[in-house]
């Protein structure tokens, strides 16, 4: 029998999650393997190439800022960097930091149980091989898991099955093409005006509309990029000081508190300049219903004076709680449903009922097309995660763990689960903060603790039950002061996949957050169980 391969810490995905704990953690000392089952990194950029993917949080922002010399040295041509541009940043990451050799790809992790008498993870490829690791960082992704819905007859279509996130690598043409698509969230929204341009012809399936905010994008504006660079790591500290470490100029007032010409003004200017900021018009939009129909009536008053079929119009309002559901971020959408080639279905009372070889049939009517594409999402946060047959002490599996949601310390660690940490889990700011930055801080994070275990020769860590308990008590009050956990379905509550239990999953409040990850370091890992067990003599080969 071949002996298994041994790392100080195994990573599983080479996002900007796994590449940044890869290189991190080998600049601490300890050696690493990456595994991806992608052939290339980027993680989310590399999956999600449909037409009109990019980022709706300012590239200067959602980029890495560990490197001062990677930040000054890279350009990005547009305030909101497309796909191939983020793709070309990862590469070029990878390429500079020299990551590629300690990352296998084309490889998934499908199995990885804990091993007690090695205090060691043991993992499993696809490819059937065996890994062996003191530590595992997931780095698998908040939005890793594609979510297609079953629709009885799928097989029969005889035409083409896209999906937005596993999209090909070849370009796709939809000239001359019939075009359905399902799904109306931020990929849809992205997508849709893009392909709408090309097509002989779009059916937008909606469940839901959403709310969409134009993104005002633009070529880079070169004297601001400028301005940010002559003092970046400035210009980061402020806006790691911001709920969702992201700069959008919060408003301190209550929408209650000023009259109506005021806070008409207000949106209007927030809506003019565009994007994700929107919501940060007044400081309790996700507090008080009352304040938060303000802002959807303008919303609403937006869309019927952009689209020209007032019954179109009408179906595009949501009547949900805006900012519940991910605040989509668009060029053109609602503009598109006045073009003589789109046509907009409202499934929500007539739903999709069947795939057919040519098309779709709902309750009442029956649609062709010789394109399909699936916009439906993911199973968020937790899905990528439970495709892993994981098994911790006493072979207890993370989906027994988690079958009433997930329970964790910090987002990071889970009691039961030794030595794991999850980069962006659960319980953590993750999708309610610039991702990028919240990697960055769980990364570091994890590297300071590997680093407090082998300079007080400590081998396991483990969350203890009580501070998990502590934890998931706090992440659920929070939250529940919030419009987020009664204003919508979303899929923050895990309310889009059938059968997933409904717990709003990420902790609200980023600088909050890091003020409690220092706090329990500082407090040597208060909450932690840690302890000396020493069945390998030398568990920590310096690279
Ligand atoms: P990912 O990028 O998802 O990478 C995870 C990797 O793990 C993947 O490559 C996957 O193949 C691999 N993996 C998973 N399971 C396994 C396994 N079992 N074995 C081996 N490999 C595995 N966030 C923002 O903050 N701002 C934005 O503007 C923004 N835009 C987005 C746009 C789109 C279209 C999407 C889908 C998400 C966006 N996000 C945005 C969220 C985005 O996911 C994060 O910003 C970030 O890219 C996540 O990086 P990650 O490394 O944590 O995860
Ligand atoms: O997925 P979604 P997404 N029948 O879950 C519909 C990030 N992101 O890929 O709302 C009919 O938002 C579903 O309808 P409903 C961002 O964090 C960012 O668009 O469940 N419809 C919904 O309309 C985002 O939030 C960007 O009723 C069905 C849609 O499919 C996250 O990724 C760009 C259905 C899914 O929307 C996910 O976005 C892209 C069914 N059976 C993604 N099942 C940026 O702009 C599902 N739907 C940065």
């Amino acid at each position: 029998m071949t002996q298994s391969k041994k790392f100080d810490v195994a990573i599983v995905g080479a996002g900007f999650a796994g590449m940044y704990a890869l290189h991190h953690f080998h600049s601490l000392g300890f050696s690493c393997q990456v595994f991806e089952t992608a052939d290339g990194v980027g993680g989310t950029w590399y999956w999600n190439r449909y037409p009109g993917a990019r980022c709706d949080v300012d590239s200067l922002e959602y980029s890495y800022q560990f490197s001062d010399e990677l930040q000054q040295e890279w350009n990005w041509s547009e305030k909101y960097a497309p796909q191939s541009e983020i793709l070309e940043y990862a590469n070029h990451v990878a390429d500079r930091f020299d990551l590629r050799e300690n990352i296998q790809f084309n490889t998934r992790i499908i199995a990885m149980h804990w091993n007690e008498n090695s205090d060691s993870w043991v993992l499993e490829s696809n490819l059937g091989e065996n890994f062996n690791a003191k530590f595992v960082v997931m780095a698998t992704g908040c939005l890793s898991k594609p979510h297609t819905p079953i629709f009885p007859g799928i097989e029969s279509f005889t035409g083409t099955i896209l999906h937005t996130s596993s999209w090909p690598h070849r370009p796709v043409s939809f000239v001359g093409k019939n075009v359905g698509i399902i799904g109306t969230g931020s990929s849809g929204v992205q997508s849709i005006p893009i392909i709408a341009e090309e097509a002989k012809s779009l059916t937008v399936f909606q469940r839901t509309p959403c709310y969409s905010i134009p993104a005002r994008n633009r070529l880079m504006d070169k004297e601001y990029e400028e301005k940010v660079k002559a003092s970046y790591s400035k210009f980061r500290q402020e806006n790691a000081k911001l709920n969702a470490a992201i700069s959008n100029n919060p408003n301190n007032q209550s929408a209650m508190e000023v009259d109506a010409e005021e806070r008409l003004k207000t949106y209007e200017q927030r809506w003019q300049s565009g994007g994700l900021p929107f919501l940060a018009a007044f400081n309790d939009l996700n507090l008080n219903k009352e304040s938060n129909n303000t802002a959807v009536d303008f919303i609403h008053r937006k869309i019927k004076e952009t689209v020209k079929n007032p019954e179109v119009a009408n179906s595009l309002c949501p009547d949900t709680v805006v900012g519940c559901k991910r605040l989509c971020v668009d060029t053109n959408y609602y503009e598109t449903y006045n073009r003589e080639n789109v046509k907009l279905v409202d499934v929500s009372a007539t739903p999709i009922e069947e795939i057919i070889n040519d098309g779709l049939r709902t309750s009442i009517t029956k649609y062709n097309f010789d394109t399909l594409i699936f916009a439906t999402g993911f199973d968020a946060m937790t899905g990528a995660l439970l495709s892993i047959d994981i098994r911790g002490l006493d072979g207890q599996t993370l989906k027994d763990k988690w079958q009433d949601g997930p329970k964790n310390y910090l987002g990071l660690t889970i009691n039961g689960f030794p030595n794991l940490f999850t980069i962006t889990g659960p319980g953590s700011p993750s999708v309610l903060a610039n991702m990028i930055v919240a990697i960055e801080q769980h990364v570091e994070w994890v590297g300071g603790c590997l680093s407090y275990l082998r300079e007080n020769s400590l081998i396991c860590i483990e969350a203890s039950e009580e501070a998990e308990q502590t934890w998931v008590n706090r992440v659920n009050k929070i939250s529940g002061k919030t419009l987020y956990t009664t204003g919508c379905n979303s899929w923050y509550l895990g309310a889009n996949i059938p059968g997933k239990p409904r717990i709003f999953m990420p902790f609200l409040g980023y600088p909050n957050y890091v003020t409690e990850c220092k706090r329990v370091a500082e407090e040597t890992y208060e909450g932690f169980l840690l302890s000396p067990q020493a069945s390998d003599p030398k568990p920590y080969a310096k690279t």
